[in-house]
């Protein structure tokens, strides 16, 4: 039988807090590399779970899996996502406190994977009613929809998504689900209009294509070749290897289904989709006196007829512009590139509002039902987010601005929390606390949002003053305002010279993972987000009820400037970090081991890469900061009594008299170790591991209660 230290030298530790040498990022990459050689892709932090994608399927996901983890503490078998979501759970039920897990990595790291294990592992091991079981299965089958309008192929990720998502799961007293509620951030809009090369649109489209029937395209007057639709080959690759659009599809109509979608809403959905599609096929022409026209007027009547609008007005509305100046209301023409923009910006609102419109409407389904509310009371929620991880792409825009702030405001809220968790168990383990140095990064959250000075305010500034404004100017401002920030960087140097890796369209922002240059051109378009108001007029009128929903006719008539979108996301985030405040946090940290999507290959520079940006090494300095092991007393007596004469088979006396006994008799030194209310702090692996193989080398007298043992290393 290999010994416990041969088995340690193989696998290395299953939580990086007993490695020897836990400052040195070298030592922690080792230790995940040997672990990812032997299929072992989970690995602890304390109480966060680091995941490393195996990008094939592992066999440990089963039901007999679930089962093993079931009510059993988290060190005591090997580290895996049913453990995270076991204690999860039990935390809630017995402490009646509600929960969250926050789940964060880069694109393609496997975020929305390891949700969909830990919904899994819920929907099958929480008691059951006939209420939990319809709930959980409407649950589990909003992933497939919500992944078909809001996941998309990109470089990284061939079923990336594109919009940020947290979900509450309300358990009743007995720790049934009885009802779900979701959030979604951001959805990445300007993919409905242009992908990058490679990159494909949402999925739903190609579904429709590939799986929809004859009938059915015919009554929305679609093609089966994606190559007929301009917006679904900007990238230049409608099909992908690893997907099935055609089975997709099925999924998904089964899922609409499921959660209670009725076949007329189904259909006026498609509607939608389809028109999209033809909305992107209108072309337009340049008369001679610069007047802009439509050139596809059959696509246009096709259009009108989808969404339910009059082809007129529509036609009208896609190039003309409707002002109201002192009162009085001006039509004047659009120019050629306006009515291009003024397309797609129709075909982007249509899209985003209608997911927004799908995520509700889930919403209704899932919702608590009225005569569950009594059994409900004094229950618990466990909140789930996967939530897009930091981006730095070849060219960074809007988009990438606000993902990393948003990691940003993660990490602060995970700093927060775990220096206050270590804070409060060494105070009720009446242990002194020991401060430790990190890097808060309150100073680039500033950065970003400080009202009237943040990047924000002033790109909010700059969309006031329409005309005037453009996105260099947006640059100038903020190089004057904000130029002598330790963390932001332009290609102006102090001196007056220019630095001249960097364009003069580009401000670099120095984040707590990296640097990332950002490229300010369409800033202020995408900040802006609007839509000409008579093509809000228009779509208000709309006899598709979605699209009536969706397009308020008091919008129209409101003359108040919405907020705009990085204003809007950041009192979104603000809204989400109180949510997340006010709950107990637990982590899965996603690892990305190479950016080829292939099994078996651990990249060193993009792991090392990424251990930096999750901030492991310094989650990993807080929590072995002091101690590097902690255990309650019976857990720990339980593990160890066979080691002592004392405390063998059984020990009578108070927990804490009987590990002091142990431990003396073990010969840990004063230095080692301390005791504390409830549990031991040891303060070197070392310690651990002598008596580990101690125990390893007593194995054959001990009884076979001893048998869960620790082989997970
Ligand atoms: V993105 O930010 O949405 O672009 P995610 O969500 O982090 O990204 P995702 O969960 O979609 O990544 O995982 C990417 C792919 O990796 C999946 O489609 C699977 O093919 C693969 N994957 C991820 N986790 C696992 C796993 N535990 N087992 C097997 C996995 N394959
Ligand atoms: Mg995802």
């Amino acid at each position: 039988m290999e010994s416990a230290l041969t088995a340690r030298d193989r696998v290395g530790v299953q939580d990086f807090v007993l490695l020897e040498n836990y400052n040195s990022e070298a030592t922690f990459i080792e230790n995940l590399r040997r672990r990812f050689r032997e299929n072992l892709i989970y690995t602890y932090i304390g109480s966060v779970l680091v995941s490393v994608n195996p990008y094939k399927e592992l066999e440990i996901y089963s039901k007999q899996q679930m089962e093993r983890y079931r009510g059993v503490s988290f060190y005591e078998i090997s580290p895996h996502i049913y453990a995270l979501s076991d204690n999860t759970y039990r935390a809630m039920k017995t402490e009646r406190k509600d929960q969250c897990i926050l789940i964060s990595g880069e694109s393609g790291a496997g975020k929305t994977e390891a949700s969909k294990k830990i919904l899994l592992y819920f929907a099958v091991t929480c008691p059951t009613t006939e209420h939990a079981a319809a709930l959980g299965d409407r649950l589990l089958q909003s992933n497939p929809v919500l992944e078909a309008f809001g996941n998309a192929k990109t470089l990284r990720n061939d079923n990336s998504s594109r919009f940020g998502k947290y979900m509450d799961i309300q358990f009743d007293f007995r720790g049934a689900p009885v009802g779900a509620h979701i959030l979604n951030y951001l959805l990445e809009k300007s993919r409905v209009v242009h992908q990058n090369h490679g990159e494909r649109n949402f999925h739903i489209f190609y579904q429709l294509l590939d799986g929809g029937d004859d009938e059915l395209l015919k009554s929305l007057e679609l093609e089966r070749n994606p190559h007929s639709y301009r917006y679904l080959v900007k990238g230049n690759c409608p099909k992908v290897s690893s997907i099935s659009d055609k089975n997709n599809w099925k999924v998904v109509m089964k899922a609409l289904s499921v959660i209670g979608f009725a076949t007329e809403e189904v259909q006026k959905l498609l509607k939608i989709i389809a028109s999209v599609l033809h909305l992107g096929n209108v072309l337009f022409g340049e008369g001679e006196e610069e007047e802009t026209y439509i050139t596809t007027e059959t696509q246009l009547s096709t259009l009108a007829m989808l969404l339910g609008v009059d082809g007129s007005a529509l036609r009208e509305a896609l190039t003309h512009r409707k002002l109201t100046a002192r009162g009085e209301e001006m039509i004047t023409p659009l120019s050629f590139e306006q009515a291009v923009s003024a397309r797609d910006a129709l075909a982007k609102a249509v899209y985003g509002r209608t997911f927004t419109w799908l995520v509700e409407k889930i919403n209704q389904s899932l919702a608590l039902k009225d005569e569950l509310y009594h059994s409900s009371k004094g229950s618990s929620v466990i909140g789930l987010l996967d939530i897009y991880g930091f981006e730095v792409l070849q060219h960074n825009s809007f988009e990438q601005f606000c993902i990393n702030f948003c990691n940003e405001k993660l990490q602060q809220l995970f700093i927060e929390l775990t220096l206050r968790s270590e804070q409060e168990e060494y105070e009720t383990e009446g242990i002194a606390w020991e401060t430790v140095k990190y890097f808060d990064n309150k100073i680039i959250c500033d950065l970003i949002e400080e009202k009237h000075k943040g990047i924000i305010s002033i790109l909010d500034e700059e969309c006031l003053r329409p005309g005037e404004a453009c996105d260099v100017s947006f640059l100038e401002k903020l190089e004057d305002s904000l130029g002598c920030h330790p963390h932001f960087i332009t290609h102006k140097l102090a001196n007056g010279k220019t630095r001249r890796v960097m364009s003069r369209e580009e401000f670099r922002l120095l984040h707590y993972a990296g640097e990332v240059n950002y490229n300010v051109s369409g800033f202020l378009d995408k900040n802006n987000d609007s839509l000409n108001r008579n093509l809000k007029e228009v779509m208000c009128q709309s006899d598709n009820q979605i699209l009536s929903y969706c397009f308020r006719r008091e919008e129209v008539i409101d003359q108040k400037r919405p907020e705009m979108a990085a204003t809007q996301f950041k009192h979104s985030l603000t809204k989400l970090m109180e949510i997340l405040m006010s709950k107990e946090p637990s982590y899965v940290r996603c690892i990305k081991p190479n950016d080829a999507k292939q099994p078996g290959r651990f990249d060193e520079v993009l792991v090392r890469h990424q251990v930096k940006y999750l901030g492991l090494m310094e989650n990993l300095r807080v929590r072995r900061a002091g101690f590097a092991y902690r255990r309650r007393f019976e857990a720990f007596l339980q593990r160890y009594k066979p080691l002592c004469p004392e405390t063998w088979p059984n020990w009578q006396g108070r927990l804490v008299d009987g590990v002091s006994a142990l431990v003396k008799h073990l010969g840990y030194k004063e230095e080692e170790y301390k005791l504390g209310r409830s549990k031991i702090f040891i303060r070197f692996p070392k310690t651990l591991f002598t008596t580990e193989d101690a125990l390893e080398a007593k194995k054959p007298e001990i009884a076979v209660t001893m048998q869960k043992s620790w082989r997970g290393y």
